[in-house]
């Protein structure tokens, strides 16, 4: 018999005693969630929802509809259930309180609600990125610097990939589990127990038209592998870029791979495109725990401590061996 969703967790809880209650709900909400926006999604130009909004987030970017829709599902699902204190987004300038109406938790949960924008009205998978982290003790009025924790601190992190398939991907600090929605049963299904990435791989993923921006550590390493047999590293490598982290990731965590969106000179004094809190440390934490690495370069994501909500870091995560030989050049030029 399959195992649904809702019995992976009543049983994480019971028997490993993994998840207290609060966090199982915490789970089952975000996972009630992302289908909705996966119905959004499916519906498409049917649904009205393609196209542009005409507001900017705090970084700056034009939104997508999609973009809107997707952060308000997430709050409208979250802030009633009594198990968050507040939440956070890539689209919201600042933290979200639990309303006072509502009884309060003890989580914090930050997501990006539609990662891959560029990708929604071009019909190529999207994502939404979670992570879960605990109120500071004795903290009663939650404020920003509560959830400046370093991603070591996670207690639950995820993303959920609409492609062909919807697919739920989790992790409780137990390794990796995958989850296919089953649109008849309209419940998740575990299909994927105990996810590991190989140690070595053939397969990089970075944005090459950036690649006279980078850093010489990028740069030597991108150049080896485009060397192929004849290069140092003595074998041919392939390319993917989709240009939606959660797909790119999800294809790294199914059969290995590197992935990079380094520091670069288009913008000096930004370490980064993509976000720490909501998009790189979910993302490292499940590369970690299904045996993979993630740096900024200079040092593991998980250790950084942040200083700002929406800060932005350099990202180098997937298979051990690569991770760590482009991590080695930036250490050792
Ligand atoms: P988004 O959260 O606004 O969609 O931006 C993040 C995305 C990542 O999913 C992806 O890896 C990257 O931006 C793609 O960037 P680029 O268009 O520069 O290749
Ligand atoms: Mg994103």
């Amino acid at each position: 018999m399959s195992t649904s969703l809702s019995r992976y967790l009543v049983e994480q809880q019971r028997a490993k005693g993994k998840i207290p209650p609060e966090l199982r709900l915490l789970l089952e909400v975000v996972a009630r969630a992302c289908k909705s926006i996966s119905h959004s999604v499916n519906k498409g130009a049917l649904g009205g929802v393609l196209g542009s909004a005409s507001t900017e987030n705090i970084q700056g970017e034009v939104q997508k509809k999609l973009d809107i829709i997707a952060n308000e599902v997430l709050i409208d699902a979250n802030e009633w259930g009594g198990h968050l204190a507040a939440m956070a987004s890539e689209e919201m300038d600042s933290i979200y309180l639990v309303p006072n109406r509502y009884p309060k938790g003890e989580y914090l949960l930050l997501f990006d609600p539609l990662d891959g924008s560029s990708n929604i009205d071009v019909n190529v998978s999207i994502g939404t990125i979670f992570s879960v982290l605990k109120k500071p003790d004795g903290v009663e009025d939650v404020s920003e610097k509560d959830f400046l924790q370093s991603g070591s601190q996670q207690v639950t992190a995820g993303y959920c990939v609409y492609g062909p398939q919807t697919t739920l991907v989790l992790t409780v600090g137990n390794g990796v589990d995958m989850f296919t929605l089953d649109r008849e049963q309209g419940s998740f299904v575990l299909t994927h127990e105990g996810i590991q990435i190989p140690a070595d791989t053939k397969e990089f993923a970075i944005n090459m038209s950036n690649m006279r921006h980078w850093d010489d550590p990028v740069k030597k390493y991108i150049d080896e592998c485009l060397q192929g047999k004849e290069g140092p590293r003595g074998k041919d490598f392939n390319m993917r870029w989709i240009a939606s982290m959660v797909a790119d990731v999800h294809r790294i965590l199914t059969r290995g791979g590197v992935f990079m969106y380094p520091w670069d000179k288009r913008e000096p004094s930004k370490p980064g495109k993509l976000r720490l809190m909501y998009e790189a440390n979910p993302m490292s934490w499940l590369v970690e725990q299904a045996g993979g690495a993630a740096t900024n370069g200079k040092q593991r994501i998980l250790d950084i401590v942040p200083t700002q909500l929406h800060e932005r870091v350099s990202v180098i995560l997937g298979s051990n061996n690569e991770v760590e030989r482009v991590t080695g050049y930036h250490l050792k030029p």
